[in-house]
């Protein structure tokens, strides 16, 4: 298969996160993609293209026109106030607050971020805009004949919602990938989420909607981030009743049990009838994974790769996390690879 790659994405290199109440190296580094596109270009997986430019639209079909725009403009709203460090927030509206966009950039970082990790950088828009590129190019080769790509996307996106940003996300490129699924003439669009962390945006953003089914397999949020969503009773509303899915797992999870989670998680996307599958690719359920307590070894992420296959539907799958640096090259590849039966 091919795989969909930018250089832009060395530009989101934030200095530290905010994790368990101290100040840490950042997880989400440029490395983590420039090892999965070594691994890529060694094993022979396919061709390796640039994104092509889709401008704005796209993007704005999913998301809110204000938090696009603060992405855009937050460097520099905060470079203007003489600060020369990663710009985070420090301040949130809870329930029974108020939520006012204030005119401080710090006000504005509280209202549109869900937490403290996730930095923004001179070069963090450039970077997130090249990562919607990114997917959206993948998207097209899918929508126009090929059986699977690869979008090598950095930053990830899954945490991003229409109007939030957060968990190293800033938009949400498998959700950006759907809706083109959709506006170029899918009928009903399934996306499968396999990162560790539950897929927030990803489910916010599709909630209320049957045309995208969301389904996202993931630590319980009772246990781990991001604690407020992602339990197995939110299945959807209104009209995307019966059309969101949540299989919560816990610490400790191995193949498995993984793989009863993922089997059913496929059986309901075949029932569906989707015509064409986005898959959220995280890598941080493996073993070694730094931040994640899940239990999935190298060859594991085979055998993921080859049940995903059996769905038998043009595949897009969007790059999400991973943190075991050094292993996430052979553990992505070994994805792709199982997918392929090779
Ligand atoms: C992004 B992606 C909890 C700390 C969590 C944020 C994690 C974001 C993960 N102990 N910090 O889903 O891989
Ligand atoms: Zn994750």
């Amino acid at each position: 298969m091919r795989t969909v790659y930018s250089e832009d994405h060395r530009l989101q290199d934030g200095k530290f996160e905010l994790l368990e109440g101290q100040f840490m190296k950042a997880h989400e580094m440029p490395r983590r993609a420039e090892i999965v596109i070594d691994r890529v270009r060694s094993t022979k997986l396919g061709e390796v293209l640039g994104p092509q430019d889709f401008g704005l639209d796209p993007i704005l079909k999913v998301h809110d026109r204000g938090l696009v725009e603060f992405l855009r403009v937050a460097w520099d709203e905060w470079a203007a106030t003489g600060r020369t460090f990663d710009a985070l927030p420090h301040v949130w509206p809870v329930p029974g607050l108020g939520r006012r966009l204030s005119d401080s950039i710090d006000g504005k970082l509280g209202y549109y971020a869900i937490d403290a990790g996730t930095p923004i950088t001179p070069g963090t828009w450039r970077a997130v805009l090249s990562s919607a590129n990114v997917a959206l190019t993948a998207q097209k080769l899918v929508a126009t004949g090929e059986k699977s790509a690869f979008a090598l996307c950095r930053p990830p996106g899954h945490h991003a919602g229409s109007d939030f940003y957060g968990g190293y996300c800033f938009l949400n490129n498998a959700g950006i990938a759907a809706q083109a699924f959709r506006d170029q003439g899918a009928k009903r669009v399934a996306i499968l989420d396999v990162d560790y962390h539950h897929g927030n945006g990803t489910q916010q953003m599709f909630f209320a909607r049957d045309d995208v089914l969301t389904i996202s397999l993931h630590a319980d949020p009772k246990q781990e981030f991001p604690y407020f969503l992602g339990y197995a009773d939110e299945i959807g509303a209104g009209a995307g009743e019966g059309y969101h899915m949540n299989l919560p797992l816990p610490w400790g999870t191995d193949w498995q049990r993984y793989t009863e989670a993922l089997d059913h998680a496929l059986k309901r996307i075949a029932q569906y009838g989707a015509e064409a599958l986005v898959i959220s690719l995280g890598l941080d359920t493996f073993e070694h994974d730094p931040i994640s307590r899940f239990k999935l070894a190298e060859a594991d992420y085979h055998r993921l790769g080859e049940r995903i296959a059996w769905a038998d539907l043009p595949t897009l799958f969007v790059m999400e996390g991973g943190y075991a640096v050094e292993a996430l090259g052979v553990n992505t590849v070994n994805v792709l690879m199982g997918f392929e039966q090779r």
